[in-house]
């Protein structure tokens, strides 16, 4: 595999303005906190205990949906406070997925540190799991919202628990819940009776407030996985207040993709809204997008708010991820059923004690670098077997890269890899390839696969796959033939609703009549 010069791949640091009220909130402290009196008036021994962990987790946000990397439609005004008092990936992926419904395979491969290829994404039978580790290394460890992957993994990974939502998705209004009881089992399932995000947030407020900063106090790891900004786009009623203000098409829209990529049919998420893609739907599911994002974005804060309250901000690592990306019209697509960028990039933030503030980095990561990187940082060693990196020394300068491209397997349709310039997509079952120039043509709008100048980035990327399959245990055959595939027009095509979409999103975007 060819390399590149460094200057490209490597660490782009930006300073970025401080935010002075989340910088009070997260920003690690300048000296180690210790020598608080003690009811007996001694100070304890500088042994500082090791720091928390508040990992927040959404669920289908794209990357570019956070207003301090970029974008001027969104207002993320604590998420970017994240990003100014911390370190921000901006080249974070997904490994692809099993399953149209990624999330089980991101929540899995985020938990065991390992590729879907190398374990069962349903049960995570067998498998070390983050906060099971942590819990293990004395860490008090505590679980909401959504899990994926099966009550048995959650009750082998969680000591408490509460407002835990087993399953894909749910009504953001209606939200089936199980709190785990002192007997150590999980309750019958009640309604939740409050909008998802807040249900959350609120279980997640009431551990905090229950933990110390003292540094005899155990350390914790307070696990939140929200269920937004998945579907249903269902923002709380009258938030925010410009919700009448739509934001711009994706540059990438397209009314319909031309082609099937293997996942278009049969799926639940293109159907929620019609063939062809319009202009108006589009921008209507993403203002309801957006809406979800920034109600996200303000329950944060007041997490963040009694972390402050409570004493624990300067010895809290925090994380902020989502699980994958989605099309929402980049495409012709609204899912995340693709290896596009849009859907396979996703928000990766980490601050916390010992971490620099403000840094941005280009260099490719992965959500299973995440579990050996919390690892590193807290001094615990991580299950044999582990296939992610610590993402560590990437901003301690020790490494410019961990990879030199990234691989995104997709079910047994769909395979690509890039470097920092060149992105090569191979659908095997159509024989199609496409090749794009990531540099010229970052929203993949342009194949040049058919440029003959181009063969020695396909020669050489092809490679790189093959390399990436053989590493990781994939057997698919690749095809590499470049035959155009056939056109496909869903113009009218008939859409079922399913039971978690409310009544005004089954009038506004399933009537036949539209
Ligand atoms: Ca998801």
């Amino acid at each position: 595999m060819k390399s590149f010069p460094k200057s490209i791949l490597g660490l782009a640091v930006t300073a970025l303005s401080l935010h002075a009220a989340m910088l009070a909130a997260v920003a690690p402290a300048a000296t180690t906190p210790s020598g608080a009196s003690t009811k007996e008036g001694r100070t304890p021994a500088v042994s500082p205990s090791k720091p928390n962990i508040l990992f927040l987790f959404a669920d289908d946000q794209r990357a570019d949906t956070i207003a301090a990397h970029g974008n001027a439609h969104i207002k993320t005004p604590v998420i970017d406070g994240l990003a100014r008092a911390g370190v921000s990936f901006r080249n974070n992926y997904v490994f692809g997925g099993n399953s149209g419904a990624v999330c089980v395979p991101s929540r899995a491969m985020l938990h065991t540190g390992k590729t879907w290829f190398a374990i069962n994404t349903a049960t995570l039978a067998g498998e070390k799991l983050m906060p099971e580790l942590f819990g293990e290394n004395g860490y008090t460890t505590f679980g909401t919202g959504k899990w994926h992957n099966g009550q048995p993994s959650w009750l082998r990974a969680f000591q408490h628990g509460e407002s835990v939502m087993f399953g894909g998705m749910a009504n953001h209004e209606k939200v089936p819940l199980r709190d785990l009881g002192p007997d150590g089992k999980l309750t019958a399932e009640r309604i939740g009776e409050k909008f998802s995000t807040e249900l959350f947030a609120d279980a997640a407020i009431r551990f905090l407030e229950k933990q110390s900063p003292q540094p005899e106090a155990k350390p914790f790891f307070c696990y939140i996985a929200f269920t937004a900004p998945h579907d249903p786009r269902q923002p709380p009623p009258g938030f925010p207040a410009n919700y009448t203000s739509r934001p711009p098409l994706p540059k990438n829209f397209l009314s319909q993709l031309p082609f099937d990529n293997g996942a278009m049919q049969g799926g639940r998420d293109e159907n929620l809204g019609a063939w062809p893609r319009t202009e108006a739907m589009i921008r209507d599911q993403l203002a309801e997008y957006y809406a979800m994002i920034e109600h996200l974005d303000a329950q944060i804060g007041r997490l963040l708010a009694t972390l402050k309250a409570r004493g624990l901000a300067d010895n809290t690592i925090i994380v902020y991820a989502a699980d994958n990306g989605l099309a929402l019209g980049s495409h012709g697509l609204l899912g995340k059923q693709s290896v596009f960028e849009h859907s396979m990039r996703t928000p990766f933030i980490i601050g916390g004690p010992g971490i620099p503030q403000g840094k941005s980095v280009q260099a490719f990561t992965y959500l299973f670098d995440i579990f050996p990187t919390l690892c590193e940082l807290t001094g615990i060693t991580p299950p044999p077997g582990v296939f992610g990196e610590s993402v560590r020394p990437l901003w301690t300068g020790t490494k410019q890269s961990l990879r030199d491209t990234v691989f995104l397997p997709y079910i047994q349709v769909q395979r690509a890899v890039r470097d920092e310039r060149w992105k090569l997509i191979r659908y095997p079952k159509l024989g199609y390839s496409q090749l794009f120039d990531l540099q010229n043509d970052p929203n993949e709008t342009r194949s040049v696969y058919d440029d003959p100048a181009h063969a020695a980035h396909i020669a050489r990327l092809t490679t790189a796959m093959k390399t990436w399959q053989q590493k990781v245990g994939d057997t698919l055959a690749l095809n590499t033939g470049s035959n155009p595939p056939p056109k496909i027009d869903l113009t009218g095509k008939e859409r079922k609703t399913d039971q978690w979409q409310p009544e005004w999103i089954v009038k506004k975007y399933f009537d036949p009549a539209k």
